[in-house]
């Protein structure tokens, strides 16, 4: 079976984990080996000190390679800090994004073979190499391979400004209102290579727990990538970020307000209603959910437990987004 998969950082990378998992099970008794293509959002990304960050990629390669900070969700495990101490005591900014010795060592190889002319596409599948992703029957795709990033327009008296994502985000912890999200450079960007094909031509097409907005949301705005959900044949199944009426970490609410939409599994679901076959939700959810699609229409659902709280419980996920899939296959 060949499954695509459309990621933020941390929802979707501790949700691959388990379906890899899951898929590795699978391929004892059933006609493997599974092959799964991951898309990542690369709208977060950042150049800071002269390197290219990409937050969402590298945390993709560090949680199903085996090198995340487990607790932290992003970053690297035994990290230390000693360039970032060194970069505040010339008085560099910014403080507050903070890089790791060792993750700036992903950061320092990345734009050492930009700048030497590789695309991002490459740079992304000589890192994945080193994770050992290959070896998983994991491609690793970066959205596009053009220069994109997400900005938040916010109030700035009675007028506006932009600031970067990251910024936003981190700096801002998203408590100043965003007005609207803007990804500089899309308007110019193509899908990366792969993308697109991986999407046309894939047996079932999944949506982990990413935010809505920020990650899946910015991956569904390069072009043809819309087209490319709406007319492939394979089901696409998507799992609900939202779970008790809210996010389970981050900051999915501040995004959705900003597009006028629910903090809810119907809210989400509504953004990708015109490609979306099925959809799982929280069981903590279900009344509200059907209580506000009771036309019937829309994507068939199933409640389960959506909290990725061990392997176990990610796996048992990941097995019903794919049974659901089958189940949906034409
Ligand atoms: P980010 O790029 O690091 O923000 O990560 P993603 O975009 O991939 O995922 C963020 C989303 O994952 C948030 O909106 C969370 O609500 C959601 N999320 C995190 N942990 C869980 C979980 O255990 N279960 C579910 N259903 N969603 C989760
Ligand atoms: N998130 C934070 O909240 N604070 C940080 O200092 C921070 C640093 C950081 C460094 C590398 C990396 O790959 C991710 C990092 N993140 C940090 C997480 C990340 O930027 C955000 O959680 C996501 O991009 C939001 O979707
Ligand atoms: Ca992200």
């Amino acid at each position: 079976m060949r499954i695509t998969a459309l990621a933020g950082g941390v929802g979707g990378a501790r949700f691959l984990r388990g379906l890899r998992r899951h898929l590795d099970s699978l391929d004892s008794l059933d006609n493997g080996p599974h092959e799964l293509t991951v898309v990542a959002n690369t709208g977060d990304d950042i150049t800071l000190f002269g390197l290219r960050v990409s937050p969402d990629v590298d945390t993709l390669l560090y949680t199903l390679g085996g090198g995340i900070h487990e607790q932290q969700g992003w970053g690297r495990a035994d990290e230390t800090f000693a360039v970032q101490q060194e970069l505040a005591a010339y008085g560099v900014e910014p403080q507050w994004f903070g890089l790791g010795d060792r993750d700036m060592g992903t950061h320092i190889a990345r734009s050492m073979w930009l700048a030497q002319g590789a695309t991002p596409s490459q740079v992304t599948e000589r890192l994945a190499a080193r994770w050992g992703l290959p070896g998983q029957g994991v491609r690793l795709l970066p959205m596009t391979d053009d220069l994109v990033e997400t900005h938040v327009v916010v109030d700035e008296g009675d007028s506006e400004r932009a600031v970067h994502f990251q910024e936003w985000w981190i700096r801002m912890q998203a408590k100043v209102p965003a007005r609207r999200f803007v990804v500089a450079g899309m308007d110019r960007a193509a899908a990366a290579p792969g993308v697109l094909d991986a999407i046309r031509s894939a047996d079932l097409v999944i949506l982990p727990p990413s935010n809505p907005v920020v990650s899946i949301g910015i991956i569904l705005l390069v072009p043809g990538v819309r087209e490319a959900l709406r007319g492939t044949e394979a089901p696409v199944v998507g799992v609900s970020p939202i779970v008790g009426g809210g996010p389970v970490r981050g900051h999915a609410d501040a995004c959705l307000a900003a597009l006028d939409v629910e903090v809810s599994p119907a809210g989400v679901a509504s953004l990708y209603a015109d490609f979306l076959d099925g959809w799982l939700i929280d069981t903590a959810d279900e009344t509200a959910f059907a209580a506000a699609t009771r036309s019937g229409k829309g994507p068939r659902t199933v409640a389960l437990p959506l909290l990725m709280k061990d392997a176990a419980a990610t796996e048992a996920m990941a097995a019903a987004a794919v049974r659901l899939g089958l189940e949906l296959r034409p």
